[in-house]
Formats: structure tokens, sequence, C-alpha cells
């Protein structure tokens, strides 16, 4: 049976077969990536709009970082941290200079930068903040996502993510986004010791919060003697057109969290960054990791960085994201099914209503598929869009037009 399959449908075939069914993924199978073009397997190519959830904000296979990979992956790739290595100390130094932290601590996936978040917080809230033992709590906000480890979907309150997954970890204490009040009351509890964030809500559907929110929080945190610890996994790295989307309101977070785009999405690395007073409460073998700043990790980050700098992208993505945006707010006068755009940088969504004959954002998505770009829904009717940062204003231009043709044929 499987011999009169092409190739598209025999991938997805054995994916079936034999993987978890833990994604839906649209029926497209890749093979190749350059830039901001992906091909499948039948060889048509793609406009890339999702960047694989903001980790190929340098374009797919970025000739330096893809170098730096295959250097260092010829030299050493991993001596753990029993031993001191060549590549560690200068990475974190680079890392430290370039977001201006005194230290960094150096993960894996972002979820695991985001647990580390959370250990630094209540360590620093035991042993600094003086808040009773396993009292400690982290303020979090609804909609949010930080990732799927078990001691961070105890704070999500998004059914699919927590549903059947429990017990679930204490010491969290959701309050809604966006929301300074419930914030400055959240804050008034002598045993917080963390305020986790992100800077724009990405999963939850690119939810950007009133400009002020993030100073405000920064504020209020500085009064509470609170850590403001912002995820920037999937903001971060220039995608919203700036280093940070912290930088759009002039925050520097006590704690940073990175992941994602910090690789150029050629490996898993994540970062914690802060102050010497917050790190240094983590003393050693209190916490760590097999390949935490493994020399792969720090030769592909620093690439990685250096063409986010070389190549000006947090520049590139300002500026297309204004003409992507005001081309899709043209589309929602025009449209009766685009009800909706947002978003900051080369990070933003539409909202698209279900047609009259109960077509979906998924449905759209399809058709986009077949138009050359892919994007992904979230939660029903919600699409992102998110190209790698090294489009350019003609290509950009060229998308818009699909994008607008692809939801004319739905009217
Ligand atoms: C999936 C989206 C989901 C993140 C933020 C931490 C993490 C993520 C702000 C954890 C990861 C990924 C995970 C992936 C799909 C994607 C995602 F938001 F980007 F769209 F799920 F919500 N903080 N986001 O966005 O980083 O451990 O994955 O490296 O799990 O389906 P990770």
């Amino acid at each position: 049976m499987i011999d009169t399959l092409n190739a598209t449908e025999k991938n997805i075939a054995l994916e079936e077969r034999y993987g978890a069914h833990n994604y839906h993924p649209l029926p497209v199978v890749l093979a190749k990536g350059e830039g901001v073009f992906v091909w499948d397997v039948e060889g048509k190519r793609y406009f890339d709009f999702l960047s694989a959830y903001s980790a190929v904000n340098q374009g797919h296979c970025h000739p330096a970082i893809i170098k730096a990979l295959t250097d260092q992956a010829q030299t050493l790739t991993l001596t753990s941290r029993a031993f001191h290595n060549d590549k560690l100390g200068v990475t974190e130094k680079y890392l430290c200079e370039y977001f201006g932290y005194d230290k960094v601590l150096m993960m894996n996936s972002g979820v695991e930068g985001v647990e580390t978040a959370i250990k630094l917080a209540r360590k620093w809230g035991y042993t600094k903040k003086g808040i009773p033992t396993d009292r400690a709590v982290i303020v979090a906000v609804e909609r949010n996502f930080h990732g799927r480890t078990l001691g961070i979907i105890s704070a999500s309150t998004d059914p699919d993510s927590r549903n059947n997954f429990g017990p679930f970890m204490p010491g969290y204490h959701i309050i809604p986004y966006d929301n300074v009040q419930a914030l400055e009351e959240a804050l008034q509890n002598p045993n917080v010791c963390g305020l986790l964030i992100e800077p724009i809500q990405g999963e939850a559907g690119v939810y950007v919060p009133q400009e002020g929110y993030l100073k405000k929080a920064q504020e209020l945190c500085k009064k509470h003697n609170v850590i403001l610890m912002i995820d920037e996994i999937q903001t971060g790295i220039a995608r919203t057109g700036k280093l940070l989307a912290s930088d759009h309101e002039g925050v520097h977070p006590d704690l940073l969290i990175l992941g994602k785009a910090l690789s150029g999405g050629t490996y898993p690395v994540s970062a914690v960054l802060t102050s010497d007073e917050i790190m240094l409460t983590i003393k050693p073998g209190e916490h760590g990791s097999t390949f935490g700043g493994n020399p792969m990790a720090c030769a592909v980050a620093v690439a990685a960085l250096e063409v986010v700098k070389n190549e000006k992208l947090a520049e590139n993505a300002d500026k297309l994201g204004k003409l992507f945006r005001s081309r899709m707010q043209a589309l929602v006068g025009k449209s009766s099914i685009v009800t909706l755009v947002r978003g900051k940088g080369l990070l933003n969504a539409i909202v698209i209503k279900p047609t009259k004959d109960g077509k979906t954002a998924w449905d759209v998505c399809v058709r986009l598929k077949e138009n050359g770009l892919l994007a992904k829904p979230t939660h029903g009717d919600i699409i992102r869009f998110a190209p790698p940062l090294v489009i350019t204003e003609a290509q950009i231009n060229e998308c818009c037009d699909i994008i607008e043709q692809t939801i004319q044929s739905f009217e």
C-alpha cells in the first residue's frame, strides 16, 4: 500500500504510524531550508512565515552559523561541566556584554531556561529576601506560555497544556495579563520572589500589552523587592524590531530568559542572564545540565548573535513589520473574514472570523500553503506571521500579495 503514495504521503504515514501524535502539522513535508525559503519533498518552494516559532530569525541554514557549527563539531562537542573548556568563558563574557548582565547560566531548551529562572528566584527569595522555607510565590499571568514541563504548566491557564497532567507544582499566583492593578495587589504579598511574564504573549495570539505595562511592572517589582523575570524566548533576538521586546519600553529585566534564535535554529541553546546577587545564590552542585553551555552551543550562540548585529536584523524587523501591518490593516478594511491585525516588528498575527460556509484559520493556512507561504493557526482563529528577519522589502510585499489573494479567495 505504501508504494502507491508520493513522498509527502509516505513521510506523513511514517510519522502517523511510528511517532507520538502530539502535534497536528500542516500537510507539508519539508526537506530543505535556506534564508526565508523552505522546500518540500516534492521540490515545491515556500516562504517560511513561522520561522520555527521564531527560532530561525537569522534565516534557515545561515552560512556563518552553519560554519561555526561544523567547525566546532569537528573540534570539540561536549566536555560536561566536570571540566572547563575554551569556549564557555569567552561565550559567557560575550553574552553578558551583549545584553548587559553580570552573569549567565546556559541551558538547552527554552523551558529549561524558564525552570532555571524559577529556581533562581526561589533560591534568592529564601536566602536573600528572607521568605519562609517552601513559601515562595511566583506571580505569572493568564494565557502565559513558557514551555511544557510540569513545573511550568503548573502555571498555565490553557486546558490543552494542563488537562490530565496533574498534580501540579504549588507556589504560583496567576493574575490577568496587562492589568496593573492586579499586579500591584499580587506583589503586596511578601512571599512573592518573582514575576514571570512575556513582553508580548506569543502563543496566546501575539497579545501586545498596553504601552507602559512593562515599565509599571518593573517599578512595582522594584517597590516590592521582587525579581522581574522576562521570558524573551520567542520575542527576543530582534524579532519585535528591537534586540529585546523589553527594549521598546526601556525596561531592563532583573532576569532575562533567552532561547530559540539564540542559536539561529541550528541547536538547542537557552540562557538565563541576571545579576551577581541573584545568580550566585546557586552554589556548585545545586543546578546543572549535561549539555548546558557545551562548546557547540557556545559556538553557534556567538555566531547567531553576530549575525543579528552585523545584518541589523532588529532594524529590518522594525521597518518591514510596519510595512506588513499597514498592508494587513488595509486588508481588515476590505475583508469580511480578517477582523484584526496586531503585533510588533516581524511578530504579527491576524484574527480570522469563520466564513459563512464554516472555513476557519486552518483552511486559510492550507490554502496559503498551496499558494507558497507557510503559516500556522493558533487557538483556532489566529494566524501568526513570523518570517525570518532577513526577509527583504520586495519579499514582504510579495508575501502580502499572497496573503491578500488567499484571503480574497475565501470572500
Ligand atoms: C511547542 C509558540 C508554543 C515560548 C516561550 C518558552 C518556550 C516557548 C515564550 C519553551 C516555546 C514553542 C514550543 C512549541 C511551539 C512553540 C510555541 F509559543 F512559540 F508558539 F508552544 F506555544 N517561552 N514555544 O514560546 O521553549 O522549551 O520549546 O525551547 O511546545 O509546541 P522550548
